[in-house]
């Protein structure tokens, strides 16, 4: 039995499906999955020692790689002079104060430590302010595991086949209304059926959990539009594509400004950190400046702090997105025609160094043509690439990622073994 599979065994006795978080136990791909033992920049290696090409990057937060030298002794740092206070401290004003000056619409910024508590207070926030009690989101995004957020959500729940999770009352779940990506019209009637009780409009701005799906053109602009017009909050959701597709987000990239902004992944670099910020007059009314009560018992956290300014302040240095961007377009030109030249049909969708191989025919503009893909094609294609060294998201609505460490020869076996795999599929 190898290390993978002892240590697998055991956690399926002690851990529900054996971990910590639904998309990573491969049954999308079929499978047990490898235990990472260590990561170094694009590279991480299993508790059998086997090294692959990792294009997860823990599902977003590695933009500069594993365990990069500024970021460990950042770490290593903070924590040799306390962990955790409970009380405030120097780097969170100074986080506070970078976030707003790279995404100027957080004109105040409230750092928690996951993305799910960052869209939970966002929301929380919009309807305290708004006094309206609906939301809109849209099928097929995902904003964490908020009750009112599993409402056909993307990521994991799609990946498992529970887009609408058990557990969530139904009072709840008919205050979220479900609209289409793309789809202004579908907004709009939303809006017109309660044109004073919806408190905001909360939509990854590019959408990574059904897959990577790109606004139309005017789609975020519509949806900054329509929130105007009936006084709802529009919320980015940016925890992906915040510092991922530029310094300034996917806002700055599109020139559409939201009401409220939630960060995290990358902005934690690779520790439990994120953020909602906003307009000074929205970020006021929560406690305990105003009364839309939210806190955490390690929100700020230093040593998440310190991870975080050692992260900002390479992305500030190194400004990586026009080479994050060749070098990605290159890779996803060369998997979609090694694909043709077997024959295979995929599309592949990419914004940024973020992007997703869909084994479909079509384009994918939604959760609707998202879902026409063939999922066992992708499980095939996974597990080939896995085979040969290279981790790709085991499961079909996700995206996979370029850092700054991915070399050219990591890209080349990638693109290697994809084209192995597509001839190999062709027969
Ligand atoms: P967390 O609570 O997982 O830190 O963040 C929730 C979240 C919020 N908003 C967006 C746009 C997100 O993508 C996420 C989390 N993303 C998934 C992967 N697509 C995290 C991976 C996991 O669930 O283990």
């Amino acid at each position: 039995m190898t290390r993978n599979e002892e240590l697998w065994e055991n956690a399926l006795r002690v851990i529900p499906g054996g971990v910590n978080s639904p998309v990573r136990a491969f049954r999308a791909v079929g499978g047990s999955p490898p235990f990472l033992a260590r990561g170094q920049g694009c590279r991480v290696y299993d508790a059998d020692g086997k090294e692959y090409v990792d294009h997860v990057a823990s599902w977003g937060p590695l933009i500069a790689g594993h365990a990069h030298p500024r970021v460990v002794e950042a770490i290593a740092r903070a924590a040799a002079g306390g962990t955790t206070f409970g009380a405030p401290t120097e780097g969170e004003v100074l986080l506070a104060n970078s976030v707003s000056r790279l995404v100027p619409s957080c004109e105040k910024v409230r750092l928690v430590s996951s993305g799910t508590e960052a869209t939970m207070t966002a929301v929380r926030l919009a309807r305290g302010v708004t006094g309206r009690d609906r939301i809109v989101k849209f099928a097929g995004c995902y904003h964490g595991h908020a009750d009112s957020f599993l409402i056909r959500a993307g990521s994991g729940a799609t990946t498992l086949g529970i887009p609408d999770s058990p557990g969530v009352p139904r009072a709840l779940a008919e205050l979220t209304l479900v609209a289409r990506y793309n789809d202004l019209a579908s907004v709009r009637a939303l809006f017109g059926a309660h044109p004073d009780g919806i408190a905001a409009v909360i939509v990854e701005p590019v959408a990574g959990n059904m897959g990577c799906v790109l606004p139309a053109p005017g789609f975020l602009a519509g949806l900054r539009e329509l929130s105007d017009r009936y006084g709802a909050l529009l919320v980015f959701d940016e925890v992906i594509t915040g510092f991922r597709l530029a310094l300034g987000g996917a806002q700055a990239v599109y020139a559409v400004r939201p009401d409220l902004t939630t960060l995290g992944k990358i902005l934690g670099g690779g520790l439990p950190l994120a953020a909602v910020g906003g307009k000074r007059s929205l970020m006021d009314q929560l406690a305990p400046e105003g009364k839309v009560y939210q806190a955490g018992t390690l929100s700020g956290n230093p040593v998440a702090v310190a991870a975080a300014l050692a992260t900002l302040g390479l992305l500030e240095e190194k400004n990586p997105y026009r080479d994050l961007e060749e070098r990605t377009k290159s890779l996803a030109k060369g998997l979609e025609d090694a694909a043709v030249k077997a024959g295979i049909p995929v599309i592949v969708n990419r914004a940024g160094s973020m992007f997703t191989v869909f084994f479909t025919k079509g384009k994918v503009t939604d959760y609707e043509s998202a879902l026409q893909s063939d999922t066992r094609a992708y499980a095939r294609f996974f597990h080939a690439l896995l085979a040969n060294g290279v981790y790709f998201p085991p499961a079909q609505f996700e995206v996979a990622f370029v850092g700054m460490a991915h070399d050219a020869a990591a890209i080349d076996r990638t693109l290697d073994a994809a084209a192995k795999t597509f001839a190999a599929a062709r027969g």
